[in-house]
């Protein structure tokens, strides 16, 4: 393993002197504030396990109070709250309905325009109606249920009535096709699974009743029922006995149910999620500390209040769809918007006459749409009003300082904080993030650590890196309630890959971070990302970044590529802005390779430099790292393209069109 990062690649980092401290107008109305702040890390500093158990008796609905805490015995399987007892739903919903059962809790836009809202109380009222539905279909506590739908309110409403019966849930991404259906169903061995007739993306229907077919021909002989919901109306096949449709039931289920009430350590849901080798993982996460860390970190990070709108564009399908739409927003109240369909449909300006037409104040993205976005150019989130804005958020990969600039600059004025929020699926939760109201922001890092998140970054030994330009592995040293507590079947699995490398003591991320003088975390990428150079240590988000600042370019990937000399060499696929290049480039390439020369120092200028329309990007907006090393290498293709958002950009970064 290389360890990331030598003095000269973090140059960039250290160098970042833009400071963005809140405005006094956005800290003096934000909760915590810079006092409250300061009042829960000193908590936090007393202890975590006290601090985490104030905090879970303050924030969340107890059916039975806890009295143990944490659980250790059998580390690094950690247990929180283990003897409490509560319903997740209950938490969300019923605990409004008294006091904001009409406020709204779920604004939703279809693709084609369409825009329904629900109150608490209907919200509560639907659930209720399909997790009696299920009941009577025999699911029970315990049994996972698979959900494949579109960005529907429904799709909330089937994960909430699952919790409600104290069912697992499994959602799969509607991007994934039947292979990965199976491959969850046969995991999880799920007895249900919960569709719709299709989905609408970019215009076209997303035939998602027609994969689950075939992932139940191929598999899933554990599936007893299939539930449809008729949302596009299309012609679908239905197997007599084995599918149902949602509105049948529904039909005639009371709108009230009683929760099943669950032990703190219940599985809430399960949520596979790729790692560096192997079959996806199911990372299990818990009921009781799940949701704590879900509705805190939604109030301390998105300073959540009452009159908010909540934007988060996250797919139900990813962690953050979970954390940010289905749970913590809901845990605290508030109201958010979700929106079926593709971001520049009908056109590029999507997203920006939804934030003008809903007045969304909190808006959550991932910087490969902000990319996407900034590459159409100014003029046209200049052409909507986005003064409803009041916060900014990023999550998903390390954001580039030029990115960064424009979200700042462009969509939130100037005026609206921006919080780059680190965490993972096996996370649960935001861990470092900037406070809007408190921390000062520098493009690129998301600065501090959450208060009760003990974060650290050490180096092959495990031991805490010392001094400004040392790098190493973000660990987290302390357990903490929403971490997952284990992979689904495969508990050596779990051991392995987060605990066993510093011998049980940390958790290991996979990711390499960097600290600065003012104790900000840079992150700088997965560990597996790293390019070692002529004996240099590079990030390659750092030589993406230097090339994205160039004024031509939207977007760059940058791999390592074997070299006879240098071990590696740096190999980056291109974005431009407007039209790729064609025809004879090499005048361009060579201004590009002493742009980053100038930028980072020679050791990290291009050999290779490739021009395409895009990037090979999973649906969740990731980049296949992977699959451009093989291409960079010029080997032969192994990898399953077929999950790729757009499998054809291939031949053209193999350089064959
Ligand atoms: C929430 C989510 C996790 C990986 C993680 C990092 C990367 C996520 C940031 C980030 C830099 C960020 N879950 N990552 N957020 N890198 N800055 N703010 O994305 O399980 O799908 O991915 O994503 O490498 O390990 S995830």
């Amino acid at each position: 393993m290389i360890l990331p990062m030598s003095d000269k690649s973090i140059e960039s980092v250290l160098t970042e002197n833009r400071v963005f401290p809140p405005s006094a107008e956005f800290a003096a109305q934000a909760h915590p504030n810079a006092q409250e702040l300061s009042r829960l890390h000193s908590l936090a500093s007393l202890g975590t396990e006290a601090f985490w158990a104030a905090q879970a008796r303050e924030h969340l609905s107890w059916h039975k109070p806890f009295t143990q805490v944490l659980d250790s015995t059998n580390a690094p399987n950690y247990r929180w709250f283990a003897d409490g007892q509560l319903n997740v739903s209950v938490n969300c919903l019923d605990v409004h309905l008294a006091a904001a059962g009409d406020r709204t809790a779920i604004i939703f836009e279809a693709e084609h325009g369409e825009v329904r809202r629900y109150s608490y109380a209907q919200l509560h009222a639907e659930i209720c109606r399909f997790a009696n539905g299920l009941r009577a279909l025999g699911a029970k506590k315990g049994d996972r249920i698979i959900i494949y739908m579109p960005m529907l309110a429904e799709a909330i409403i089937a994960m909430q009535a699952c919790a409600r019966i104290g069912a697992i849930h499994s959602v799969v991404f509607g991007g994934f096709s039947a292979p990965s259906v199976r491959d969850r169903i046969d995991d999880a061995k799920a007895r249900f699974v919960i569709t719709a007739d299709g989905g609408w993306r970019a215009g076209k229907v997303v035939e998602l009743k027609t994969a689950a077919d075939k992932a139940l021909c191929e598999g899933g002989a554990s599936v007893e029922h299939v539930i449809v919901l008729k949302h596009t109306g299309e012609d679908i096949p239905f197997k007599e006995g084995r599918d149902l449709w949602w509105h049948d039931v529904v039909a005639g289920q009371s709108t009230t149910c009683q929760p099943e009430w669950v032990g703190a350590e219940h599985p809430l849901f399960l949520l596979y999620t790729s790692g560096s080798t192997g079959k996806p993982k199911g990372v299990q996460h818990s009921s009781g500390g799940y949701l704590l860390g879900a509705k805190l970190t939604s109030k301390w990070v998105f300073d959540l209040k009452r009159d908010d709108v909540f934007w988060c564009t996250a797919d139900i399908g990813w962690v953050t769809g979970h954390s940010y739409v289905t749970y913590g927003p809901l845990a605290n109240g508030n109201t958010v918007v979700i929106y079926e369909g593709a971001p520049t449909f009908p056109d590029a300006g999507r997203f920006w006459k939804m934030i003008q037409d809903h007045k969304v104040t909190v808006f959550y993205t991932a910087p490969t749409a902000i990319r996407a976005l900034m590459k159409l150019g100014d003029a046209i989130p200049e052409s909507y009003d986005l003064s409803s804005l009041r916060l900014l958020g990023s999550v998903g990969e390390p954001i580039n300082p030029e990115a960064w600039m424009w979200y700042h600059r462009v969509i939130g004025g100037e005026r609206c904080p921006i919080v780059d929020t680190w965490w993972q699926t096996e996370t649960g939760v935001i861990m470092i993030s900037p406070v809007p109201g408190v921390t000062s922001t520098k493009p690129g890092s998301c600065t501090k650590p959450l208060p009760g998140v003990e974060a650290d970054i050490v180096d092959e030994e495990g031991e805490p890196v010392k001094g400004l330009d040392a790098g190493g592995y973000l660990v987290i040293k302390k357990p903490w309630p929403s971490m997952l507590r284990t992979i689904w079947n495969d508990n050596a699995r779990y051991i392995e890959t987060y605990w066993a490398k510093f011998g049980n003591r940390y958790y290991v991320a996979g990711d390499s971070a960097h600290r600065d003088k003012d104790g900000y975390y840079w992150i700088m990428g997965r560990i597996d990302d790293v390019l070692n150079v002529a004996g240099h240590r590079l990030g390659t988000m750092e030589i993406e970044s230097a090339l994205v600042a160039h004024p031509r370019i939207a977007e760059a990937a940058v791999v390592g590529r074997p070299h006879d000399v240098k071990g590696e060499s740096v190999f980056a696929f291109v974005v431009c802005k407007g039209e790729r290049p064609t025809g004879d480039t090499k005048a361009f390439r060579e201004e590009l390779r002493n742009w980053v020369g100038e930028q980072l120092g020679a050791i990290a200028k291009p050999d290779d430099v490739r021009f395409a329309d895009n990037l090979p990007k999973t649906r969740s907006g990731k980049i296949m790292r992977r699959l451009l090393r093989t291409i960079a290498r010029g080997e032969e293709i192994t990898q399953d393209i077929s999950t790729l958002e757009n499998p054809h950009i291939v031949e053209q970064l193999r350089g064959r069109e």
